[in-house]
C-alpha cells in the first residue's frame, strides 16, 4: 500500500444509520453467491411487479452461446416503478431539482408533477406513431425534459438510445442508423458554461447522412429560443405535449424486454450499442443506489454526470427515482461562473450525497483549497467517485476539503456493460482505503486472471473478469449478439472480461489499475484509439496514425497522436490545428487531441503490427524502459520519435 493509502475506518455514526454493517454485508454477500435464487427472489420484492417473477435466474456464460435472463416470466413497467408507485406516499415530494447553467435559474418538480408530465409526453410519442419496441434517440441538454423523455419511452415500451450532446453530427448519425431510430428528441440549443451548442442544427446535419432515413419525426424542446431551421418532419415539444392528457397507462413489459441501448467505445470497430433490459437492470440500479450511497428517505442526492453516459442513466434517473429519492440534475459545468459552483449548488439545495468524477476533483484541487471557500457544504454526508481510477492524492483532497473530513467516500467501479456499480464500499460496512474500490457488491464474483487464463488466488494482479451473471448486466450488443460474445466472453471461456487490470491486496480489496486494452479514459470518457485513428487516416494529408493515452494531471489520460503524413505534405502548426479540428468535428470535442507528433515512421513488428507499448512509453516520457525493440522492422524509428517527443 502506498503511504497515502491510509485506512479510513467506518465511523460509528455512519454505521449506526447505514442499511448494513460489516457482519450484515458479509452475510448478505455469502447468500448472494451461494444461494442466488433465494437472494434475488427476495430483493425483487422491492419492485412493483404487474406479474411477479417465478423464474429468477437463467444465465449461461458459455463457452459457445451466451444467454442471460433474469426474472424472465415477470412483468413490470419502469416508469410505474419510478413514478406511480410513489404517488400515494410522496406525491408532493420533490423528485427532480433542476439547476440551470445560469445560477439564477432552478426548478423543483414533484413526483406528482413529473408523473403528469411523463404521461403527457408518452401520449405525445404515441401520437407521433411510436410503438412498443420502437427505438427513440435522445440528443438532449441536461434539462428535466431529458429525464421525462426517458421515462415516457419506458412508459409505452419504447427503447431509448441517448447520444451525449457533445457528440458530432457524424457520431450521432452512426448511432441513429445502427439502431434504426424512428424519432429523435432534441432541443434547439444546449447551454453549458454560458456557451450554446446547436443541437437541432447538429440533428439536421446528421439526418443528411446515409442510413438515417429511418427517422420520421424530430421532436424539439425549446430551451434557449435560438434560431433553428424548420422542416416537415420537425415538431415542437410544447405544441405536441402540452395539449395531451396527463393520464397514460403504463405498458406491462416483460422483464427481459429491452429498456435502452447505450453506445460505448471498445478497442476495435465502431461503438457498440449495449442492450439493457427491464427487470434486472432496474432492480440492480435501485439496489446499488440504496446500499452504496446509503440512501434514506429525505436525502438530497446529486450525481454530476450527464444523462448521455451510463452513470446518468443509472444514478441520476432510474436508481434514485425507483427509490423515491430527490435527485438533482445540473445543466452546466463545475467551473461556471466560478470554480466555487459545485459547493454553491450543494449549499443552495442542501445536498447530502455528492457523486462525481476524479477529473472534476483534480480540476478543483489544481486551484488550491481556497477554491471551496465560497460554500460551507455542511449538508454533505457522503461522497462518491466514478469513471476512472482515483489517485490517493485526489481521494484525500476530495475527502478532506470538499467533504470537510467527515464524509465517507465511496469509489465505485463499474461500466456501461455492467449497468450498475460492481465493486465499491458500503458506507456502514467497509473501511476505506484511498484509491481502492474495495469489495464486490452483492452477487458480484470478481476474478483476477493471468494472460493464459489462469485464475489467480490471494494477493495478486491480473486482468479483471467476472465469474457469474448479475441482474444489471447488458444482455447483448444491439443487432449483433455474436460481437457481444466475441468482445466479452471469448478472452476467457465462461467468464465476462471487463477490459480492466486490477490488483487484490492482503485484505481482499480490489484496486483497479486501468484499461488493459486499446481504450482510453479521458476525463472519465471512454474512447477507442481505433475510432480516433480511423478519423485521422480519413484526412487527405494523413498516411498513417497511431493514438495512445499518456498520464495527464487533470484528465487522467490525455490523447497523444503520432501522425505520418503523405509524401510531399509539409508538417506545419497549421496542419496540427487542422487535424485537431478534423477529429473534433468527426467525433466530438471530447476526442480533442492533446498532443500531435509528426512521425516519419511508426515502430512496427516485421509482420506490420504497430507496437503501441513503445509509443505509450515515449508519450509518457518513460524512454529508459522501452524493453526489447529488436523485433522491430526498423529500430531506428524509435530514436527518431524519442528525439522529437512533443510532450515535454
Ligand atoms: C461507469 C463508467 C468504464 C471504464 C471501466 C474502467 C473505468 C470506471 C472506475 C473506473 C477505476 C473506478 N472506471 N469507474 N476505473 N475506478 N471507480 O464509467 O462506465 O463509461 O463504460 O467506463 O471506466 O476502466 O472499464 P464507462
Amino acid at each position: 500500500m502506498s503511504e497515502h493509502a491510509k485506512l479510513h475506518p467506518v465511523a460509528s455514526d455512519v454505521a449506526a444509520r447505514a442499511w448494513v454493517d460489516r457482519e450484515g454485508y458479509q452475510a448478505m454477500y455469502k447468500q448472494s453467491v451461494e444461494a442466488p435464487d433465494d437472494f434475488w427472489a427476495e430483493q425483487a420484492k422491492t419492485l412493483d411487479w404487474f406479474r411477479a417473477p417465478l423464474i429468477i435466474r437463467n444465465t449461461d456464460f458459455g463457452p459457445g452461446n451466451v444467454d442471460v435472463r433474469w426474472f424472465e416470466d415477470g412483468q413490470l413497467n419502469v416508469s410505474h416503478n419510478c413514478l406511480d408507485r410513489h404517488l400515494a406516499t410522496r406525491g408532493d415530494q420533490v423528485a427532480i431539482i433542476w439547476e440551470g447553467d445560469d445560477p439564477d435559474e432552478s426548478q423543483s418538480i414533484t413526483y406528482r408533477e413529473l408523473h403528469a408530465r411523463v404521461c403527457q409526453f408518452a401520449n405525445g410519442l404515441k401520437e407521433l406513431g411510436v410503438n412498443r419496441g420502437d427505438v427513440v434517440t435522445l440528443y438532449m441538454p441536461m434539462i428535466p425534459e431529458a429525464a421525462m423523455a426517458m421515462l415516457a419511452c419506458t412508459r409505452i415500451g419504447a427503447v431509448h438510445s441517448i447520444v451525449f450532446g457533445g457528440f458530432s453530427p457524424d457520431a450521432l448519425a452512426g448511432r441513429i442508423s445502427d439502431s434504426s431510430s424512428r424519432i429523435v428528441i432534441t432541443a434547439d440549443e444546449s447551454l453549458r458554461g454560458g456557451k450554446r451548442v446547436p443541437l437541432k442544427e447538429n440533428v439536421d446535419e446528421a439526418l443528411e447522412r446515409d442510413g438515417t432515413d429511418c427517422v420520421d419525426h424530430v421532436l424539439v424542446v425549446r430551451r434557449t429560443g435560438g434560431d433553428v431551421q424548420w422542416g416537415s418532419r420537425d415538431c415542437w415539444f410544447h405544441e405536441l405535449v402540452d395539449r395531451q392528457s396527463s393520464e397514460c397507462p403504463a405498458e406491462a413489459m416483460g422483464a427481459e424486454d429491452p429498456l435502452f441501448i447505450l453506445y460505448t467505445s471498445g478497442s476495435t470497430g465502431t461503438p457498440k450499442g449495449l442492450k439493457h433490459t427491464t427487470g434486472g437492470y432496474l432492480l440492480y440500479a435501485a439496489m446499488t443506489h440504496r446500499y452504496v450511497f446509503d440512501y434514506h428517505d429525505g436525502d438530497i442526492y446529486w450525481c454530476t454526470a450527464d444523462v448521455g453516459w451510463v452513470t446518468g442513466h443509472s444514478y441520476i434517473v432510474y436508481g434514485p427515482l425507483a427509490n423515491g429519492a430527490t435527485t438533482l440534475m445540473f445543466e452546466g459545468v463545475p467551473s461556471y461562473p466560478t470554480h466555487g459552483r459545485i459547493g454553491e449548488i450543494i449549499d443552495k439545495h442542501q445536498v447530502n450525497i455528492l457523486y462525481t468524477a476524479p477529473t472534476a476533483v483534480r480540476a478543483l484541487m489544481a486551484h488550491g483549497d481556497a477554491v471551496m471557500d465560497s460554500s460551507s457544504r455542511d449538508s454533505l454526508r457522503l461522497l462518491g467517485s466514478v469513471g476512472e481510477p482515483i489517485n490517493p492524492e485526489a481521494w484525500e483532497w476530495f475527502h478532506r476539503v470538499i467533504g470537510k473530513g467527515n464524509c465517507p467516500l465511496v469509489d465505485t467501479w463499474w461500466q456501461t456493460e455492467t449497468g450498475g456499480i460492481m465493486i465499491a464500499p458500503l458506507p456502514g460496512a467497509t473501511d476505506l482505503k484511498p484509491g481502492s474500490a474495495t469489495l464486490p457488491f452483492f452477487g458480484v464474483q470478481p476474478a483476477l486472471v493471468d494472460n493464459e487464463g489462469n485464475i489467480l488466488e490471494g494477493v495478486a494482479e491480473g486482468n479483471l473478469a467476472i465469474l457469474d451473471s448479475w441482474p444489471g448486466q447488458a444482455r447483448s450488443i444491439w443487432g449483433n449478439h455474436e460481437r457481444y460474445i466475441q468482445t466479452y466472453f471469448s478472452t476467457y471461456d465462461g467468464m465476462y472480461f471487463t477490459g480492466d487490470g486490477c490488483r487484490r491486496d492482503e485484505d481482499g480489496y480490489y484496486w483497479i489499475t486501468g484499461r488493459v486494452d486499446d481504450v482510453l479514459n479521458v476525463s472519465g470518457h471512454r474512447m477507442g484509439t481505433a475510432e480516433i485513428e480511423s478519423s485521422l487516416v480519413a484526412h487527405e494529408a494523413v498516411a498513417e496514425a497511431a493514438v495512445v493515452g499518456y498520464p495527464h494531471d487533470i484528465k487522467g489520460q490525455g490523447i497523444y497522436i503520432y501522425v505520418t503524413l503523405n509524401d510531399g505534405i509539409e508538417p506545419t502548426d497549421e496542419l496540427k490545428k487542422a487535424l485537431t479540428q478534423w477529429v473534433r468535428k468527426d467525433i466530438g470535442p471530447i476526442a480533442s487531441p492533446d498532443v500531435i507528433q509528426w512521425a516519419p515512421g511508426l515502430p512496427k513488428t516485421r509482420s506490420g503490427k504497430i507496437m503501441r507499448r513503445i509509443l505509450r512509453k515515449i508519450a509518457a516520457n518513460e524512454t529508459d524502459g522501452l524493453g526489447d525493440t529488436s523485433t522491430l522492422a526498423d529500430p531506428s524509428v524509435v530514436d527518431e520519435l524519442i528525439e522529437h517527443r512533443a510532450n515535454r
